[in-house]
């Protein structure tokens, strides 16, 4: 018998794999509170940027097996992959998980399974959605079963990795577990490793505070070698090259929807011993400042009064268009609180979303005495001296990546500064 899937929420996560279960031969309705999305994709276009998704979308919908609306429906199964964000205090929004929740407590019918994909604090499975679906009065564990499978997908390589990357699933018991691995086995290839709810929902959160603590630590690296005539970059290569070692790199800062939030959901659950976690949050957060204020005193050694800069870079990395939390927007802010004029321009952002922003390059370096690179865009990498030398003031460019091409650049006669490199540290 085919069995039936409701999918809640049809962002990034939950449309993707909405469509992927539909190009399976599962039924899928999808469900999403965003009216305006919902009417997109009921005509079969899309709200979000995916490789490979609207051709999926339209052979979902063409075959029969994808509807899409407001409301859940009946069905076998029930995948909740909505925002889990943190709040201006650094703790854990749960409302779209409990609201989500709550939307499928009058669909869910004995030997439904309902699986969360969203990255939560561990506990969450335990204790929010436990409580909600209680109100059911089935049985959790024999009559509805429940389980945790968090989606670890690159933006840009979603479908790929839907089907490789090996998969956690946690049930709130075996027989949740079974069911929720028989439904991933579906199109997973990569292998599926079992465990508890809780346990899963940690693996998750881990993984991305692992990366979170590794990048501070590399940041950490980047200011002391700035003291000690030392490249960090340099000195980060070479220790890699060590069987097991994998420092990661430095940079202006840590943005995303992931990596910058997950950490605090440990730090909420435990403050007094999530101490690490807490301070590699912390000196990641302090790289922005750290670079306005680099920037600030490369236009002071010089003795530039009113000094300009360009700011290349407002996605929050390379060769995306996601501005979400992007370090770019506080060394901006930074900035502006030091008195620096600046403009602003990223290739990938094709749209002015903040102030001072501009379409063009030539806008942007014009008259100026400094050019920041934030973001590692191919188009920054390949950038060449000689498409912006004419229009500035004073050559100096600030390369916070490690992207540009140095010796290219210092053979054109500017100041070539590089972030966590002693050779012309100013700080
Ligand atoms: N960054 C550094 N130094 C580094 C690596 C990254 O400063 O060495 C910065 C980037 O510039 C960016 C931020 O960190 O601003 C995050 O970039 P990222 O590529 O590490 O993370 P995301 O948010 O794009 O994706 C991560 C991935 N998780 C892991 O790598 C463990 C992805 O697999 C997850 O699916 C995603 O989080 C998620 O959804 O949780």
């Amino acid at each position: 018998m085919t069995k039936k899937l409701c999918v809640v929420g049809l962002g990034y996560i939950g449309l993707p794999t909405a469509v992927m279960f539909a190009n399976h031969g599962l039924y899928v309705h999808g469900v999403d509170v965003n009216e305006k999305a919902v009417e997109l994709i009921k005509n079969k276009q899309l709200h979000i940027e995916e490789n490979g998704l609207q051709e999926r979308l339209e052979s979902a919908v063409d075959n029969g097996h994808f509807t899409v609306g407001t409301t859940a429906e009946e069905a076998d199964i029930f995948i909740i992959a909505v925002p889990s964000p943190i709040n201006e205090d650094k703790t854990a929004n749960l409302n779209y998980v409990r609201e989500a929740t709550k939307s499928i407590v009058p669909y869910v019918r004995k030997g439904n399974l309902v699986i969360l994909e969203s990255t939560v604090p561990p506990r969450t499975v335990e204790d929010v959605m436990l409580p909600v679906l209680k109100e059911t009065g089935l049985e959790l564990g024999s009559e509805l079963f429940v389980s945790h499978s968090p989606e670890r997908v690159i933006p840009g390589k979603v479908f790929e990795e839907l089907v490789n990357n090996d998969r956690i699933v946690g049930g709130i018991n075996e027989e949740s577990s079974r069911l929720t691995v028989e439904l991933y086995k579906t199109f997973v290839k990569g292998n599926i490793h079992v465990t508890d709810a809780t346990t899963a929902e940690m693996v998750k959160v881990i993984e991305n505070t692992y990366r979170d603590v590794n990048i501070a630590f590399a940041n950490e690296l980047a200011k002391i070698s700035e003291k000690i005539g030392v490249n960090a970059w340099e000195a980060i290569k070479l220790a890699n090259y060590h069987p097991r070692v994998n420092i990661h790199l430095p940079g202006p800062g840590v943005g995303g929807h992931c990596i910058a939030v997950d950490p605090w959901f440990l730090t909420e659950l435990q403050p007094e011993l999530a101490k690490i976690i807490s301070l590699s949050r912390q000196t990641n957060d302090s790289m922005p400042e750290y670079t306005a204020l680099k920037t600030k005193s490369l236009l002071d050694e010089k003795g530039i009064q009113h000094g300009r800069v360009a700011v290349l870079g407002l996605a929050f990395k390379g060769n995306i268009d996601d501005m979400r939390e992007s370090p770019s927007t506080d060394v901006l802010y930074h900035l502006g609180k030091l008195g620096v004029d600046y403009t602003a321009f990223d290739p990938h952002i094709k749209e002015n979303k903040i102030e001072r922003q501009t379409q063009s390059l030539n806008e942007a370096v014009a008259h100026a005495d400094v050019i920041l690179i934030l973001t590692d865009h191919n188009e920054f990498k390949e950038l060449l001296p000689s498409s912006v030398e004419n229009h500035m003031r004073t050559k100096i460019i600030f390369d916070t990546k490690n992207c540009i091409q140095r010796n290219q650049w210092k053979a054109a006669g500017f100041d070539v500064v590089l972030l966590g490199d002693s050779k012309v540290s100013t700080l």
